[in-house]
C-alpha cells in the first residue's frame, strides 16, 4: 500500500471526572489521531494515546507528535510498504512505541478495507464479544468506592480493578471483600510499592483477588518474580512489558502469570500477536488494558482481544464512560453480559465523526 498523505491531529478531551492511580491524576485527556490516505484514496484511522506527562511511561503527547511527525511518517509515505515491511522498517528507532501503534492501527486499518476481512478476521479472531472489567481509580473513601462499584456491576462489568497505593490498599480490599465476597477483583498498584512491601502482598494473597497489577517499578521484571514466589495470587505486569522479548524474559524468571497487553504500550498490533503467541506457547492468560483512549484505539484493543490468548475481562470501558464527546459511531456499549461485540465493519470497524474530531482537535498538520 502507497501512502500519500497523512494527517496528524492533537485533541484535548475533558474528562466526566478526575481518575487517580498511584502515579497521579489524570483530569483531561490529550491524545493524537493519525489518519493516513493511500495512492487509491483508502483511509486508515490511528491513535497514539500517550499521557501528556511521562508518569505512566516515558512517552508523552509531545513525544508522540514529534516521532510520528520527523521519524514514522517519513519512513512510509509515496513508498509502497506492506504492514510488516514498515514494522522492519521502524526496528531502527528504539522505543517510542505509543508512537508506532497509532501509525501501525492506521496501516491494518487499511489493510482491512483491501482485504475486504475485519482486522479482527485478519489476525485470526477466535471469539466476537470481549468481555469486559472496570478499572476504578482511587476514591475519596471506602464507601464511595464501594458505590462506584455496586455502579459497575449494575452496568454488566465482569470484573472489578481498583487501583492501589501506599495508604489505600489493605484496608480497602478488606472493606470491599467484606461487601462483594464473590466477585471476580483484582487490584493494579501501578508501580508504587517496593519489594520492602512484601509482607502488604502477603496479606493480600487471603482476598481472593484475581491477579495484583504491576505492583513494583515500572521497569522491573527480578523484584516481581521475589513477590510471585511468596504469594499464590498472580502477579500480572503492565508497565515492564514493552515487547514480546520482555515478556519472555518474564515469563522465564517467573516475574509475572499473566500479563496485560496494552497494544500501544507494546509498540503494534503485531507485537501483540508475537504475545499472543508466546503466551500460548506457554500457558500464561492475557487480557487487553486500556489507558483511557478514545475509541480508535480502544477499537483496535477489540480487535486484538479478539485472539486466542486473552481470555480475562479487558479494560475497554467505552469512551463515554469519561468524556463528554465520543469520535466514533456507534458508540461502544457494554452488553447485559458484561461483553462488548468486535466490530465487524471493515477497517476501524466504527465511523470517525469528524465534526466531532474538528471540535476537539487543539492543532492539526498534513504531511505528503
Ligand atoms: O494501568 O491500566 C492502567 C489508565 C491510564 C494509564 C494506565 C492505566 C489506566 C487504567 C484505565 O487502568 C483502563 C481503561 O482504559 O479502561
Ligand atoms: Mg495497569
Amino acid at each position: 500500500m502507497k501512502i500519500v498523505k497523512a494527517q496528524v491531529f492533537q485533541i484535548g478531551l475533558p474528562m466526566k471526572f478526575p481518575f487517580t492511580t498511584g502515579f497521579g491524576t489524570i483530569s483531561a485527556r490529550e491524545s493524537v489521531i493519525i489518519r493516513l490516505e493511500t495512492d487509491q484514496g483508502v483511509i486508515g484511522w490511528g491513535e497514539s494515546a500517550a499521557l501528556s506527562a511521562p508518569i505512566y511511561n516515558p512517552e508523552t503527547t509531545q513525544t508522540t507528535i514529534h516521532i510520528i511527525k520527523d521519524f514514522l511518517i517519513p519512513k512510509l509515505l509515496s513508498r509502497d510498504l506492506e504492514i510488516e515491511e514498515y514494522v522492519t522498517e521502524i526496528n531502527s528507532i528504539r522505543g517510542n512505541r505509543i508512537a508506532k501503534f497509532g501509525v501501525e492501527c492506521a496501516l491494518w486499518g487499511i489493510r482491512s478495507q483491501l482485504e475486504n476481512k475485519t482486522v479482527s478476521n485478519l489476525l485470526g479472531a477466535v471469539r466476537t464479544e470481549i468481555p469486559v472489567g472496570e478499572s476504578i481509580g482511587i476514591q475519596k473513601s471506602i464507601e464511595d468506592t464501594i458505590s462506584v462499584i455496586a455502579q459497575k456491576l449494575a452496568e454488566g462489568y465482569q470484573r472489578i480493578k481498583l487501583k492501589i497505593k501506599p495508604g489505600w490498599d489493605l484496608e480497602l480490599i478488606k472493606s470491599v471483600r467484606q461487601r462483594f465476597p464473590d466477585i471476580v477483583l483484582m487490584v493494579d498498584a501501578n508501580s508504587s510499592y517496593s519489594l520492602k512491601d512484601i509482607e502488604l502482598f502477603e496479606q493480600l494473597d487471603q482476598y481472593n483477588l484475581l491477579m495484583i497489577e504491576q505492583p513494583l517499578a515500572d521497569d522491573d521484571i527480578i523484584d516481581h518474580a521475589q513477590i510471585q514466589k511468596r504469594i499464590k495470587t498472580p502477579i500480572c505486569l503492565d508497565e515492564s512489558i514493552n515487547s514480546v522479548e520482555d515478556a519472555r524474559k518474564a515469563i522465564e524468571l517467573g516475574s509475572c502469570k499473566i500479563i496485560n497487553v496494552k497494544p500501544g504500550r507494546v509498540g503494534g498490533i503485531i507485537e501483540s500477536q508475537k504475545i499472543n503467541a508466546l503466551a500460548k506457547a506457554n500457558h500464561i492468560p492475557l487480557w487487553c488494558g486500556g489507558m483511557l483512549e478514545t475509541g480508535i484505539a480502544k477499537g483496535y484493543n477489540l480487535h486484538v482481544a479478539s485472539m486466542s490468548e486473552f481470555t480475562l475481562p479487558a479494560d475497554s470501558s467505552p469512551a463515554l464512560d469519561y468524556f463528554f464527546d465520543d469520535i466514533i459511531s456507534p458508540s461502544m456499549v457494554v452488553k447485559d453480559n458484561g461483553t462488548i461485540t468486535v466490530p465487524t465493519d471493515l477497517g476501524l470497524g466504527y465511523q470517525i465523526k469528524e465534526d466531532v474530531l474538528r471540535k476537539v482537535t487543539v492543532s492539526d498538520f498534513i504531511l505528503k
